[in-house]
């Protein structure tokens, strides 16, 4: 059997493979040093820990400015990283298909030790919630310095073959939910290397990483489909930092609007996901749950219509003090 169907196999056995050197090691390193140079500037960080990443400190000031790592985002390294003919060969082989289309956005993160002021990990999450289009959609995610289960490598979990969405439950992190821990498969965590790269499906549940070391756990993602599967506007009408496409792509030289004459078919973004979650939180709050706390204070920037945003914010104050992040 080939290197490529064995990683399908355990792909499509497991919902995830560890792909041990895929990345481009040049790139990558050039991006680590973006990242790093950043968080320096930032201060948030001072010199590199035993392991190799850079080492967490404690800043003067909290600024929402920090972790958007916008010169590394905007690089076009970040796009040369995922277009790279052995990324395409593996996705094509994942995806059983020639005709593999990368996602524009890529998240760069950086995940602070546990006991630190700037720490904030999602729960354990599926994407496709928040994805929608392909059920086939990979995510890639990839460490920039050697990371192990201690140092914040990120969990993924089994699930029953063929099993789609699985339930939510209430929690204080970060998006104010978790998938319910009983229905939790097998949890696994990898000591990856820079170039190393986690695949995993759409429906994966993974999160929940915890960096009880002295470093900044850095890592980025990308997204992979098939190219005749429906893609969701909302992954594809805008930047992450920047306000419009053409601003993104400035400088650089070859691939700047990959995607203009070659994209999936575009599809409505459904927000009936998150009109149930504001509802949910609001209705668990009025019965007294103080795990609703950090989705509520989600319905209360983000809700649809003003009664639920001013509901869900009155709620809050009635919980004061319980979930402070
Ligand atoms: O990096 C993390 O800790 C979370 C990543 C994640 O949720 C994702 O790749 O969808």
């Amino acid at each position: 059997m080939s290197r490529l169907s064995l990683l399908k196999d355990a792909y499509e056995r497991e919902g995830y493979v560890v792909v041990r050197g895929l990345l481009d090691r040049t790139m990558l390193e050039l991006l680590a040093s973006k990242v790093t140079q950043q968080l320096n500037r930032d201060g948030v960080a001072d010199g590199f820990t035993s392991t190799g990443q850079p080492r967490f400190r404690e800043p003067l000031l909290p600024d929402p400015e920090f972790l958007k790592f916008a010169e590394a985002v905007s690089s076009e390294l970040t796009e040369g990283l995922f277009q790279d003919p052995r990324v395409m060969d593996v996705m094509k082989a994942l995806l059983n298909t020639e005709e593999v289309f990368v996602h524009p956005n890529k998240w760069i993160r950086g995940l602070a030790p546990l006991d630190s002021s700037l720490h904030c990990s999602p729960g354990v999450h599926q994407d496709f919630p928040e994805l929608q289009g392909s059920s086939r959609q990979i995510t890639l995610w990839a460490p920039f310095f050697y990371v192990d289960e201690g140092s914040g490598s990120l969990p993924v979990y089994n699930k029953k073959l063929g099993e789609t969405l699985l339930p939510l439950e209430l929690a204080l992190n970060p998006s104010g939910w978790q998938v319910c821990s009983e229905v939790l498969g097998d949890k696994n965590v990898f000591e990856l290397s820079p170039g190393d790269a986690l695949l995993f499906n759409t429906f994966t549940p993974h999160g929940g990483a915890t960096n009880t070391g002295e470093g900044w756990r850095c890592s980025i993602e990308a997204r992979f489909q098939p190219l005749s599967d429906p893609l969701a506007i909302s992954n594809f009408a805008k930047p992450l930092l920047t306000q419009d496409w053409q601003t993104f792509y400035q400088g650089w030289d070859t691939w700047g609007f990959y995607w203009k004459d070659r994209h999936p078919p575009i599809i409505e973004f459904d927000p009936s996901w998150e009109r149930w979650r504001d509802l949910t939180a609001i209705g668990e709050a009025i019965k007294g749950n103080e795990n609703a706390v950090a989705a509520l204070e989600i319905a209360a920037q983000f809700g649809v219509s003003e009664p639920i945003r001013s509901c869900a914010q009155r709620l809050l104050e009635s919980f004061e003090g319980v979930y402070d992040q």
